[in-house]
């Protein structure tokens, strides 16, 4: 196992993986720029160094700083969070040509994740049903029209080098194409430098289902079942949920075989997610993500596993905890991501806080680095808690969100706390019956009302 490893993040995952390395008796480095100093990942962690200034590009982001803070800290492996540099397959290659264990995936796995034409043929090739449109790039808009003659529309255009939803372009006929096709072309160029697109027929109303899978990195891969992250705010995650309240116990056997035994086959290290859009019963593979992802939280609780600890064991080469045959999911969890963001547009609310009290109590869980008097630097991401709720069943972990929403207090900066209190008094909500689009509609709705 390592002695020491850094933490390249900053905020509630850093505390989340400080917590996990320190269970397994691993020492910690934090980093950290000039806003952060008095940020809780450097109180918590065994050590922190300063990386530089508050833009992430000069600090969080700053291979060499945080290559340095290594050399000088003697940290043995770097766990990369999520966003930051936990998808850069160019820094995971500078890490591990100096003698620094990445934990997380190879560099080759990254890029070929990263550029989605490929993920997407790569997938297809493994037997992991993926939405039917074009066969790789289109060239031109030629080409463009004669997929459109086979897959029909409407249809959506997407950038090998985008995903999350950047560089998509909707062509609801034929007289949009022309439009759709070159408009994403440039787009892309201009966002990416790489103008290469593919296309896809369309999916009008699906839930947006991923699968939580793991590998060892020598051909040993499992899964952990999915989660429902369809409630989404302009490609920002909102609430998410494990299991899916559309997926049933057949149904999650059957994708997740698929998708575990896809990573064995590439010999896939550590945590990844597999997305699909789910709609009429049938799973359509878009884009895979090789980081944790902010909503592990619901996995790791109906599963009972600690997903930090197993990435950690698998970048030490050991064995992962568990078979297959040793996970079964047990009950529902939620989670909701609390902002520092004025409703109703969702800006940005930075600040100090005056008052903070974290819910507690059986199945609940609270991730987030705040404490009283903390001051919410305004260079980074609006995220300051995720709460975590598990109940024996869905309407259980819903009561129990609504109780520890009740007894949170986050004072001194607005937050999208009341969102949640208002999404759990809709029947849609209460009974799982939402679509990708049930919020961005609702958020509408409720502006007009
Ligand atoms: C789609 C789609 C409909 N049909 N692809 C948006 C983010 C990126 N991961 C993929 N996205 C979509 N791809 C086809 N063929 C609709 C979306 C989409 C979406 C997907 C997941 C969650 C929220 C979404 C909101 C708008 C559009």
């Amino acid at each position: 196992m390592f002695r020491k490893i850094l933490v390249a993040n900053r905020g509630e995952i850093a505390l989340r993986v400080i917590r996990a390395a320190r269970e397994m008796g691993v020492e910690t480095v934090a980093v950290h720029s000039t806003a952060d100093a008095d940020a809780m990942h450097v109180r918590m962690a065994d050590e922190a160094i300063c990386i530089g200034p508050p833009p992430s590009p000069h600090s969080y982001l700053s291979v060499p700083a945080i290559i340095s803070a290594c050399e000088i800290t003697g940290a043995e492996a770097i766990h990369p969070g999520y966003g930051f540099l936990s998808e850069n397959a160019n820094f995971v290659q500078i890490v591990e040509d100096h003698g620094i264990k990445f934990i997380g995936p190879s560099a080759e796995h990254i890029r070929m994740m990263g550029d989605k034409i490929t993920a997407k043929d790569t997938m297809k090739n493994l037997g992991v049903p993926c939405v039917p449109g074009s066969d790789g790039g289109v060239p031109d808009f030629d080409a463009a029209r004669a997929v459109a003659e086979t897959t029909g529309f409407p249809l959506i255009v997407k950038a090998t080098a985008g995903g999350g939803g950047r560089g998509m372009k909707l062509a609801r006929s034929a007289e949009e194409l022309e439009t759709a096709f070159r408009t994403a072309r440039s787009e892309a160029k201009a966002a990416f430098g790489n103008d290469e697109v593919y296309l896809e027929k369309y999916l009008g109303r699906p839930r947006h289902i991923e699968v939580q899978v793991f590998g060892d990195g020598k051909g040993r891969a499992v899964h952990l079942g999915e989660r429902d992250c369809s409630l989404q705010r302009r490609h920002q995650k909102v609430f998410e949920e494990a299991p899916g309240p559309a997926i049933d116990d057949a149904t999650r056997a059957e994708i997740g075989a698929v998708c575990a035994k896809a990573v064995a086959e590439i010999g896939y290290e550590g945590a990844g997610t597999i997305e699909f859009l789910y709609e009429d019963g049938e799973f359509y593979f878009i884009e895979m993500n090789t980081r944790l992802q902010v909503e592990h939280p619901v996995t790791e609780a109906v599963f009972g596993v600690d997903l930090v600890r197993e990435q950690i064991r698998v970048a030490a080469g050991e064995p992962m905890s568990f078979t297959q045959d040793d996970l079964q999911v047990q009950g529902h969890a939620i989670e909701v991501r609390i902002n520092a963001e004025k409703l109703p547009n969702f800006a940005p609310s930075p600040g100090t806080i005056t008052q903070y009290h974290a819910p507690g109590g059986l199945g609940v869980r609270m991730d987030s680095a705040l404490y009283d008097g903390y001051r919410i630097p305004p260079y980074y991401d609006s995220l300051i808690a995720k709460l975590i709720v598990y109940g024996r069943d869905r309407p259980e972990a819903l009561a129990r969100l609504k109780r520890a929403l009740g007894e949170l207090i986050v004072d001194g900066v607005d937050t999208t706390v009341p969102l949640f209190h208002a999404l759990l008094e809709e029947p849609d909500i209460q009974s799982g019956d939402y679509t990708i689009h049930w919020l961005e509609k609702w958020l509408e709705e409720a502006m007009a009302g």
